[in-house]
């Protein structure tokens, strides 16, 4: 086992040049308006890595500019599909060629373990153009049958600029879930990205102009939520905002969308997603895999399994084991091999998280391991497990977004149904059962936008991802996210000779 804390005493030096720190705006790295700049900063140490344009109203005001116009006079939105499709597939090529820089500005920048970057998440990031340049050529209307004397058909046709806003928990992934189908739509973007983590997608968008694609159809401006982000999402000349991040703010986006021009929006927000744990379930197994759920990421997931629940006659191997477990994860430099969980993201989440773990133990849940932060700089935290904690609990009802496992017992069914369902939230659930039936049962009964059964966090492009309840508004990925960049308009003829 590596010793955690000897993993952070020599830190690795990345190995990658930071290139690109401008907004991307037509297709040209520019400073911000104002000429302001802000840093961004190494979460292992929370020393600066490269100060990067900031964005306001203006930066917006530019970028929307060069979107719109690269939407109303083309190339993009009247190229061919076939065209389109094949411009997203060379971008992914690109990406692959340069996936090992991208992990490492990834990991840089967030604090995540290389290894997961380069072996997960840039394949995914590939995969998920690859997936959409397939839709770019086959998004068609409909022939509809009405009554009366007339030829009807519906045409699928892009909804114009999209202002997308993303957050820091998976900056390539995000960007590649939001652009992937509004390009393939025909759709051009204005992307804000997180203010912890704005290198990454800075390079993939310079990668897409070395694939073709026109300038002005993906800007990307960097900068903070209420001065760039709220600019995008009042815009008067945006037509569809996408966003992910936390509830509260997802409210003031849909508020500034629907006070400034209507545009439609999809929010997807956090969760408190529940893991139910079946008394015939392989312990072994459903230890692993609850263990995975939460801490993932560094338990930085939306749809993280955060309420693990475990039914009471296999509760107290459940504990002993999931503890073991825990004590066992390697936390330390996420740029070295063998380690599972890095840094938190910055120092305001490294203290929610902190906050949260003494309100466990205020509250009296039981401390199995961990609670506290690990190592002198960073913003490492021990990989933390309660048992005994209850429903009533803050650490059962609030999104902690942290390494803290909370779990909690129960009886049967009908029950653990009532009180997995019991939150606001409805991002996702996982169920480990041997039984159909059960399984079934669940599956129908969990209000949750994804169900995984005896998995959890299995992504692929073509499953749709998205909330139930305050965990959001719509879905992306698979074929649903092309609903979310696409107008319908019918269009009506009378036909000349009924008879035929
Ligand atoms: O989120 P915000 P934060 C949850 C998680 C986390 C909490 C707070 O619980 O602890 O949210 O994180 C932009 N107008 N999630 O503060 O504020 C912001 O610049 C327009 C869950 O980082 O929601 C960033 O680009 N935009 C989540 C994005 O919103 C605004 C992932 C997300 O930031 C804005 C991240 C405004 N007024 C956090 N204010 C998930 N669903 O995966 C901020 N932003």
């Amino acid at each position: 086992r590596l010793n955690t804390a000897a993993a952070l005493e020599e830190l690795v030096t990345p190995s990658v040049q930071i290139a690109y720190t401008q907004h991307l705006i037509d297709g040209k790295f520019v400073d911000a308006a104002s000429g302001k700049t802000f840093p961004t900063y190494d979460p292992r140490t929370g020393e600066v890595i490269a100060h990067v344009a900031e964005g306001d109203a203006e930066d917006i005001n530019r970028a929307v500019a060069a979107a719109r116009k690269a939407f109303d006079e083309g190339p993009w939105p009247k190229m061919t599909p076939y065209e389109r499709s094949r411009v997203l597939l060379r971008f992914a090529d690109l990406v692959e060629k340069h996936s090992e820089e991208l992990a490492a500005l990834e990991t840089w920048d967030n604090g995540k373990p290389y290894e997961q970057a380069a072996k997960a998440e840039l394949p995914m990031l590939v995969r998920l153009f690859h997936y959409y340049a397939g839709w770019a050529d086959k998004i068609h209307g409909l022939t509809v049958p009405a009554d009366g004397n007339h030829h009807v058909q519906t045409l699928h046709e892009p909804i114009g600029v999209a202002g997308q806003i993303i957050p820091w928990n998976f900056p390539l992934l995000m960007f590649a879930w939001k652009v992937g189908p509004a390009l393939a739509c025909g759709n051009t973007i204005v992307l804000k990205t997180a203010e912890q983590t704005p290198l990454t997608a800075l390079y993939v968008a310079k990668l897409f102009h070395e694939a073709g694609l026109p300038p002005g159809v993906l800007n990307v401006v960097s900068g903070f939520g209420p001065t760039a982000g709220a600019a995008l999402a009042s815009h008067m000349d945006v037509d569809k905002l996408a966003f992910t991040g936390s509830t509260d703010t997802g409210k003031i986006v849909l508020e500034l969308a629907a006070k400034s021009n209507l545009k439609p929006v999809t929010l997807e927000l956090g969760g408190k997603s529940p893991f139910i744990i079946c008394e015939d379930a392989d312990i072994d197994k459903a230890v692993e895999l609850a263990h995975f759920a939460l801490f993932f990421n560094q338990g930085q997931c939306c749809c993280a399994g955060s309420r693990t629940f475990v039914h009471e006659h296999i509760y107290d191997e459940f504990i002993e084991k999931a503890k073991a477990r825990a004590l066992r994860r390697t936390v330390g430099d996420p740029f070295k091999k063998g380690i599972e969980q890095g840094p938190q993201i910055d120092p305001e989440q490294f203290e929610k998280v902190l906050r949260y773990i003494r309100s466990g133990i205020e509250s009296n849940a039981k401390l199995e391991c961990g609670g506290d932060k690990l190592g002198t700089k960073g913003y490492f935290i021990q990989p933390t497990v309660f048992s005994n904690v209850t429903d009533d609990m803050l650490i059962a009802q609030d999104e902690i977004f942290g390494p803290v496992q909370s779990i909690l017992k129960f009886k049967d069914l009908d029950e653990v149904i009532k009180r997995a369902n019991n939150t606001r939230y409805g991002l996702a659930a996982g169920v480990f059962t041997k039984n159909i039936d059960t399984a079934n049962t669940l599956t129908r009964a969990l209000r949750a936008g994804t169900v995984w059964v005896n998995c959890f966090d299995v992504f692929d492009a073509a499953i749709p991802f998205g909330g139930y309840k305050m965990s959001g508004i719509g879905r992306e990925k698979g074929i649903y996210s092309l609903h979310n960049y696409l107008q319908v308009k019918a269009v009506v003829s009378p036909l000349k000779n009924p008879a035929w």
